[in-house]
């Protein structure tokens, strides 16, 4: 690799003084945004090399641990590619406890020249130190000035983490970027190297643990055999600052224990719990602790024994709690039998046990309390547990936006999360000072993101999904930072800085999650997706569970559509602060992008616009289709700019993007027409194909859903 890279630079180097750097060698994405390529122009790589030929590593410790080699190696590495010079880097030893950054902010300093010159970056720990000076690359690649550097940087959320929906046997659950890189046959002797970057990856934005095995994955997982293996992944990431989680099956003590029961009050299911954690912190001895998903869509869990949530969260907590780990119990519960509104349940059963959870549990809610739609409201028990550390989690895998065929940048929707106010404590009560403790002062403070990775060469399938791994951990870390921001920087550290080409793509980021609401799920539309793989549309899906079907939520009629919350109907608003309640269940007042989700309303409705809502349905999926059009001729256009194999990759998925735009429209339309019985409105397209040719396609063996592996 060291060697590769050199003659790469090499290659590149040569090839910037012929202007011919954009397409010197063909990329594959594998380096997602840690590509360190030369820098282009001659006067930023100047005063870029000017500013590091030292940099001193300070920590407390001073010593040379791993975590300060590959913090070593990356500034090496990363300099001599930007640059073409490796910089010199000195651990600087005896320094005392800096206050303001915290165990994991970090310090980046420059030096004056009576000093030596170059920059300082200093952290209270290794990793910390390691997470400065990826910060100070991070600059380097996006052109700022490291002159003068003066930065400080905490993160704002304890525990970044990424959730993989990985089985053993390697299938990821809505995963469509092909399968687990865990290679658990091959584990624990042969360590693919990708382990490695992808730890490198996760530390580069911040993520501090990844929750190694799906929510619905077996027990076999905490067997000796996979714990061996668990821990030589512990030993691959810990360099990094990845700490390894795992899922818990509730049956674990039936099905691997040889217990009869797992009844969580049972001393026989406690004193299993108790040595199988043991034991897992004897292989892996900072071992971060279990998610748990229990008594949802069919898993066992605590009400099997007539039991609660409490009851099965403080089981883990109290086996974890001596060791230092932490359990996130699943808030994502609902069930057949339950006449009470879907989007209702996880309040009814979780608010009676606000307080009841040990210190070291994180209820870990979904951002929406439907299911990752495109748009959803905010989950209102972010608003109202008060007693209860919150793990917010959010869905990186685009499973209702298109998989990764679709481009859809994510910030902008989970800004929309983090900044929802839920008035819990006045105006102002934010989602994100909800999870990060500023609201209620829980220490324990935990965002999880559901991973979009696999084995695809490029990690995400998407090139441009590498975006939103990348969006997450910056997220994850700084929930205040702006999408745009996250889009720009990308970009740069991805594509290079020339100007025109970074303001075109940040824009076709930025854009690109509200276009896939336009065609997909206008006005508060959800749950109208295919039955099963939840790729396309399908608001004509019903049979089985009426909260699987569509129905049950467009509730389209001759009379209107869309679902009614208020006081006359499932009276979800109630879940909300009175603020909100007022507001969303005011149609005045209520935004028309969650219109549906909160009224059902006659087709000739007016909207803000003066047009009916069916007129106005009808125009907003054509925009949808239009805006998408523009932003594959905008991608199109930056051909010159980008490396062909690239641009080849993602220009299919957006042509094939354009076609699926407009078959959900046309879908959705001729279906709601059946009920509005009204002509399509002046501006849209007649649509291809009868309504039964849309309702007869049966896509089969679509990747990441788990009925048809
Ligand atoms: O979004 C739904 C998915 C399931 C998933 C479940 C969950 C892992 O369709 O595939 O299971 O949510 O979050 O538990």
């Amino acid at each position: 690799m060291p060697n590769l890279r050199r003659r790469f630079l090499i290659a590149a180097l040569s090839l910037t003084a012929l202007g011919l750097v954009r397409h010197a060698v063909a990329d594959d994405g594998y380096r997602l945004w840690l590509r360190y390529d030369p820098i282009v122009d001659d006067t930023r790589r100047e005063a870029v090399a000017a500013a590091v030929p030292v940099l001193v590593l300070t920590t407390p410790s001073g010593t040379e641990s791993p975590t300060i080699e590959a913090t070593r190696r990356e500034l090496q590495e990363g300099f001599s590619g930007l640059v073409g010079r490796v910089p010199e880097v000195r651990v600087r030893v005896g320094a005392g406890v800096d206050e303001a950054l915290g165990d994991e902010g970090y310090r980046l300093t420059s030096r004056g020249v009576a000093d030596g010159g170059g920059i300082e970056i200093r952290g209270n720990g290794d990793v910390a130190v390691l997470y400065g000076a990826f910060a100070l690359l991070r600059r380097a690649q996006t052109g700022e000035d490291l002159a003068r550097l003066q930065v400080v940087d905490t993160p704002r959320v304890g525990r970044r983490l990424l959730n993989h929906w990985d089985n053993l046997n390697r299938f990821v659950e809505r995963g469509y970027a092909g399968f687990s890189i865990w290679e658990w046959f091959n584990l624990p002797d042969f360590r693919n190297p990708r382990y490695r970057d992808y730890a490198r990856a996760c530390a580069s934005i911040g993520l501090n643990g990844a929750v190694l095995t799906n929510v619905n994955a077996d027990a076999l997982v905490l067997t000796p055999y996979y714990l061996e293996r668990v821990a030589a992944l512990a030993e691959e990431f810990r360099p990094y600052g990845v700490r390894v989680y795992l899922t818990a099956r509730f049956s674990a003590p039936k099905e691997i224990g040889g217990l009869d029961t797992a009844d969580p009050l049972d001393p026989r299911v406690i004193a299993w719990w108790d040595e199988k954690v043991a034991e897992i912190y004897r292989w892996v001895p900072d071992f971060g602790g279990f998610v748990v998903k229990a008594n949802s869509e069919g898993q066992p869990g605590p009400q099997d024994f007539g039991r609660n949530h409490a009851d099965g969260a403080n089981l883990f907590a109290r086996a974890l709690a001596p060791h230092g780990g932490i359990v996130m119990w699943r808030a994502f519960v609902y069930q057949p039998e339950n006449e009470m509104d879907r989007v209702r349940q996880a309040s009814f059963e979780f608010m009676p046990l606000d307080g009841a959870f040990l210190p070291n549990v994180s209820v870990q809610i979904k951002n929406g309390p439907l299911d990752f739609m495109p748009r959803e409201p905010f989950h209102p028990l972010f608003g109202s547990l008060q007693h209860t550390s919150m793990t917010l989690e959010l869905q990186i895998t685009q499973e209702y936006l298109g998989h990764s065929t679709h481009l859809a940048f994510l910030a902008p929707m989970w800004k929309e999360v983090f900044e929802a106010d839920t008035f819990a404590r006045g105006p102002g009560s934010t989602v994100g000072k909800a999870i990060d403790g500023t609201l209620r002062g829980h220490p324990l403070t935990v965002v999880a993101g559901v991973s979009n990775i696999g084995t695809d060469r490029n990690w995400t399938g998407h090139p441009l999904a590498q975006a939103n791994w990348y969006a997450f951990g910056r997220l994850a870390w700084d929930h205040t930072l702006e999408a745009e921001t996250i889009a720009e920087e990308w970009s740069r550290m991805t594509f290079g800085s020339e100007p025109a080409t970074v303001a075109a793509l940040t824009d076709i980021l930025v854009r690109s999650r509200e276009i896939v609401v336009n065609y997909s799920n206008p006005y508060g539309l959800h749950h109208i997706q295919a039955r099963g793989h939840h790729f396309g549309p399908g608001p004509w899906v019903t049979g089985g569970r009426p909260d699987w079907t569509a129905p049950y939520y467009h509730q389209a009629s001759e009379f209107g559509i869309g679902a009614n919350r208020g006081p006359e109907g499932s009276n979800a608003l109630a879940d909300y602060a009175p603020e909100l309640a007022a507001l969303w269940g005011d149609l005045e007042r209520c935004p028309e992008n969650l219109l549906l989700w909160f009224h059902h309303l006659p087709w000739d409705y007016v909207t803000k616009s003066g047009r009916t809502l069916w007129d106005a349905i009808a125009l907003r999926y054509q925009q949808g289709v239009d805006e998408m059009r523009r932003l594959a001729a905008d991608w199109a256009a930056l051909e010159p700019a980008i490396d062909p194999e690239i641009f080849a990759n993602v220009s299919a998925r957006m042509g094939r993007q354009v076609n699926d735009a407009i078959h959900w429209r046309d879908a959705c339309l001729l279906y709601f027409q059946q009920f509005s019985k009204r002509p399509l409105p002046e501006g849209v397209e007649p649509p291809a194909h009868s309504l039964e040719h849309y309702m007869s396609i049966n896509l089969r063996y679509v990747p990441g859903h788990p009925g048809d592996y």
